[in-house]
This record gives C-alpha cells, structure tokens and sequence, in this order.
C-alpha cells in the first residue's frame, strides 16, 4: 500500500507572482471527483477525527499553515502544511486529525471519490478493528 507522502507540485512564479497546477492522474495519483476546502477556522479548533474507507484525498495549504496528524492504525506521522506547491497524498484507510492552524489559512482538499457519510469512520475503534482485519 502507498503511504502518504508530500507531493511537489508545478508552480511558475514570475514578478507577477506565483501559479501552482494539477492535473488528475498526471501530477496527483487519482482522478479528481470533488474539490472542498477550510477556512475561517477559529483559534485552537480542530477538524477531521475520522478515517476513510476508500477515499484518497490531497491536501494543500492555499495560505497559513496547519498539521496533519496520520495514524494507519499501527504508525503515526505528522506533517505541517504551509506551502501551496506542495499537496500531501492521504491514502485510503488513514485515520486524520488536522490542527493548529493559523489565522486565516485555508486547506484545500482534492478528493478521489464524492461525499459519501459510508465512506467515513467516525469510531477510532471501529476504524482499528477494520485496520486488523
Ligand atoms: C477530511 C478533512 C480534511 C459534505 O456534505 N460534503 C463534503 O464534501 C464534505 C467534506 C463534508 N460534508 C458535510 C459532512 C458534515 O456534515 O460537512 C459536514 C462537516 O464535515 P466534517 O466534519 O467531516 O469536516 P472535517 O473538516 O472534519 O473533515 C473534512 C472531510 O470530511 C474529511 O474527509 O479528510 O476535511
């Protein structure tokens, strides 16, 4: 299974400023189904708590930063986003917690599925279990 890994994504940046782009299936490894993203999160809020059966997701700080804490239920790894040319890969079957963010950032979400709530594990437990399976 893939692990979840930082993605360089391709950016240009010229007087006028930066641009980053990403193509599916050429720049990120899935076809993207669903684009969401946070912002205006308060101070010492956090998102996330649950874990996806199928899903793949990339994450990207579009401004600020925060953390993402992964856990695949026998490994844990954090990564703190604040640079947006670069997208984390989430892999299916990875429990995350996003936190510390800073004031006005903004986490831009490209998914490889539509919302679906039976996608989700909103029980750690449960998640666990199906880990062990
Ligand atoms: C994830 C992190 C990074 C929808 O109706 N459609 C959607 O596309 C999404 C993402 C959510 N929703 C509904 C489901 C809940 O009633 O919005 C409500 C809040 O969702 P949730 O509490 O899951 O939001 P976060 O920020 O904790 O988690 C979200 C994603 O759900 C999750 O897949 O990886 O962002």
């Amino acid at each position: 299974m893939i692990g979840p890994k930082l993605i360089q994504l391709p950016t240009l940046s010229d007087h006028r400023g930066g641009l980053a782009f990403i193509e599916g299936n050429t720049h990120i490894p899935f076809d993207i189904k669903r684009v969401y993203y946070l912002y205006d999160v308060p101070p010492n809020r956090e998102r996330g708590a649950h874990g996806h059966k199928e899903l793949e997701q990339i994450l990207i700080s579009l401004n600020g930063s925060f953390e993402v804490h992964l856990d695949n239920g026998s490994d844990k790894k954090f990564f703190l986003l604040s640079n947006p040319g670069i997208g984390l890969y989430v892999p299916k079957m990875m429990w995350r917690d996003l936190k510390y963010f800073t004031p006005g950032s903004v986490c831009l979400v490209l998914a490889s599925q539509v919302y679906s709530e039976d996608d989700y594990y909103r029980n750690y437990q449960d998640f666990l279990n199906d880990c062990r399976k």
